[in-house]
């Protein structure tokens, strides 16, 4: 891997990066902090990007795929694997320039119901407060299609896509699907996204794992104020937003 991805210049766009740099940035990641409750997390000065969905859609897995780890996340066949927070760091030379969250994924049918909807209130509470938070990817098994869970998180966010956070469907396993069925979810995807976008992904046929890792680049590193600092490393400073995410 080259060390040498290009740096935005100050007061212009940020410049194109190929699949391979931005692979190579991917594969920077560590580990960072994990959170059982949201005050817990971190204030990020960094783009923060996080990754949600149903329970099993695949979220861990795109994570380890991208940085090309095979157990940074935890990625289980069980549902409701990941119950925490998980953040991990991204930057070359330990320079934090970016953060990816794992969150715990929502519909598990094993949960109590309380517990669901607590835990639905959590993720809409750090969705809608997290400073840092810069994009999303809603991860979506397109088998199933976006349930009434993903769409409730979607109208939540809307106000904030709308006002420029960035959003983006992935449609997971699509090793699953035949390239005439993966059109179809993509096109019907792509209107659900609003002002979003929508793309294919697999992780066991490496399919669209360069460009997702591309696009993360690029929400990462958005044009700078001439006069802006260098980024600094996180603080350990803790949000004030509430509840557990613990059952
Ligand atoms: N065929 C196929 N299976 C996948 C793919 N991505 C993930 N899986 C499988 O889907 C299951 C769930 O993956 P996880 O990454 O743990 O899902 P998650 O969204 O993190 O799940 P929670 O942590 O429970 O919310 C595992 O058995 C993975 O191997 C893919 O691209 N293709
Ligand atoms: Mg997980």
């Amino acid at each position: 891997m080259t060390n040498s991805s290009p740096a935005p210049v100050a007061g212009t766009l940020p410049p194109a990066i190929d699949g391979k740099l931005a692979m190579g940035w991917m594969h920077t990641a560590r580990f960072l902090t994990t959170a059982a409750q949201l005050h817990h997390l971190p204030t990020i000065d960094v783009p923060e990007i996080a990754f949600v969905g149903r329970s099993n859609a695949g979220k861990s897995t795109c994570i380890n795929t991208l940085t090309q780890q095979k157990q940074l996340a935890f990625a289980s066949k069980k549902p409701g694997r990941t119950q925490h927070i998980n953040l991990f760091s991204l930057g070359r030379q330990g320079i934090t320039d970016a953060v990816l969250a794992d969150l715990p994924g929502y519909g598990y049918a094993a949960v109590s119901r309380s517990d669901k909807i607590r835990w639905q209130q959590v993720m809409v509470n750090y969705l809608i407060t997290r400073s840092s938070l810069t994009g999303i990817v809603l991860l979506c098994d397109p088998r199933l299609g976006l349930t009434e869970l993903d769409e409730a998180l979607l109208e939540a966010v809307r106000p904030r896509v709308e006002d420029g956070l960035k959003f983006l469907i992935l449609l997971t396993k699509a090793d699953k699907l035949t390239r005439a069925e993966q059109a179809k979810a993509l096109s019907i995807a792509r209107l659900q996204a609003g002002g979003g976008e929508a793309k294919i992904f697999s992780a066991l046929k490496r399919q669209g794992v360069d460009e997702v890792a591309q696009l993360l680049w690029q929400w990462s590193h958005p044009a700078i104020p001439a006069d802006a600092a260098t980024p600094a490393e996180p603080s350990v400073a803790t949000d004030s937003a509430e509840d557990s995410l613990a059952p």
